[in-house]
C-alpha cells in the first residue's frame, strides 16, 4: 500500500484559531501516517476534551474524542482489546496533567503499547486562558492576573520519572522533524511520550510562537538516549527547549505480559469457558 498524508485528511475543517500550533501537529500527523503506511481502518486516534483534543475528527481513521482527561484509560483499553491496531491518543496538556495526570503516570509505568502525544501550549485553551499545570510560575493568565503562583512542571520529566520507556519533545513549527519523532514513538514498543510545544496565539499571544522558536535546539548527536540522568538533565536545561529523543529504553510491555497470562490460563483450562478464564486470572 503506498499511502498520500492527504488520505488521512477527513472532511471536517479544522476550527482552530489561524495560526494555531496545532495545525502543524495535525500536518505531521497526516505525513507520519503515510510514511509508516497506516492502515486507516487499523489505526485508531484517541483524545480527551480541548482545542487540541478536537484532532481526531480531522483524521480519517478511526477516532474517539472522549472525556476531559480520559484519553489515555480509553486508549488503554482499546488497545488491550484489539492489539493489532495502531493505538495513538493525543490531547492538551491541561488534559493530560491535571485532570488526567494520574491515567498519565500510570499508562506510564505499565508500559502499554500507545503513542501519547501532548500539545503543549501551556494554557487551557478551550476554556478560555486559564492557567495549566505547565504555565511558567509568575506568567500573567486569565485566572492568574497577578502573575502564576505555581511553579510550571515539564512533561518529559515526569513521563521519564513515571516509567515511559520512549520520550521525546518537539515544536509545532518544526513539521519535519515533528513527523520523524512521530513516527518512531508509533514504532517504538511501550508507552511512547510525545511532548509537542504546539502555540496558542489567541490566549498566549504571538509571542509564544517566536520564543519557542528562539529557544528551541536540536539535542546533540551523542547524547545516549538510553542514559536517563543524562535525559532528564536536557529536559531541564535553563533557556533551551530541546528536542528530539531524550530517552528510549526497552521494557516488557503490557500487551505483552497479558499475552503471557492468556497463554498460561488458557493452558491452564484448554477448553475455556469465560468464567474458567477468570478464575484463572484470580489463582
Ligand atoms: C470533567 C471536566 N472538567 C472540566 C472541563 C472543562 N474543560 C474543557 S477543556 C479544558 C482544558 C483544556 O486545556 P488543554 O487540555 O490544555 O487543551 P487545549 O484547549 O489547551 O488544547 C477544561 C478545563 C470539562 N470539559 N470536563
Ligand atoms: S484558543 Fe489557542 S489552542 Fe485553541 S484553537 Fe485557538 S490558538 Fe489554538
Ligand atoms: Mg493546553
Amino acid at each position: 500500500m503506498s499511502a498520500n498524508a492527504k488520505d488521512y485528511k477527513s472532511d471536517l475543517k479544522p476550527v482552530w484559531c489561524p495560526g494555531c500550533g496545532d495545525f502543524g501537529v495535525l500536518n505531521s500527523l497526516y505525513r507520519a501516517f503515510a510514511d509508516l503506511e497506516l492502515a486507516p481502518h487499523e489505526t485508531v486516534v484517541v483524545s480527551g476534551i480541548g482545542c487540541s483534543s478536537r484532532l481526531p475528527g480531522y483524521v480519517e481513521t478511526y477516532g474517539f474524542n472522549s472525556l476531559h482527561g480520559r484519553a489515555l484509560p480509553i486508549a488503554t483499553g482499546v488497545k488491550l482489546a484489539s492489539p493489532q491496531l495502531n493505538v495513538v491518543a493525543v490531547g492538551g496538556d491541561g488534559d493530560g496533567l491535571a485532570i488526567g495526570g494520574n491515567h498519565f503516570l500510570h499508562s506510564a509505568r505499565r508500559n502499554v503499547d500507545i503513542a501519547y502525544i501532548m500539545m503543549d501550549n501551556e494554557i487551557y485553551g478551550l476554556t478560555k486562558g486559564q492557567a495549566a499545570p505547565t504555565t511558567p510560575l509568575g506568567d500573567k493568565t486569565k485566572s492568574t492576573a497577578y502573575g502564576n503562583p505555581e511553579a510550571g512542571v515539564d512533561p518529559c520529566s515526569l513521563a521519564i520519572s513515571f516509567g515511559a520507556t520512549w520520550v521525546a519533545r518537539g515544536f509545532s513549527g518544526d513539521v519535519k522533524g515533528t513527523t520523524e519523532l512521530m513516527k518512531k514513538a508509533i514504532q517504538h514498543r511501550g508507552f511512547a511520550f510525545l511532548n509537542i510545544i504546539s502555540p496558542c496565539v489567541t490566549w498566549r499571544g504571538d509571542d509564544q510562537h517566536k520564543e519557542i522558536r528562539a529557544k528551541a535546539k536540536a539535542l546533540p548527536p551523542e547524547h545516549d538516549s538510553g542514559n536517563r540522568e543524562a535525559a532528564l538533565r536536557f529536559c531541564n536545561e535553563e533557556g533551551v527547549v530541546s528536542t528530539g529523543v531524550l530517552y528510549a529504553v526497552e521494557h516488557p510491555t503490557l500487551v505483552g505480559e497479558m499475552q503471557h497470562i492468556r497463554e498460561k490460563a488458557q493452558a491452564k483450562y484448554p477448553s475455556s469457558t469465560r468464567t474458567d478464564m477468570l478464575r484463572a486470572f484470580a489463582l
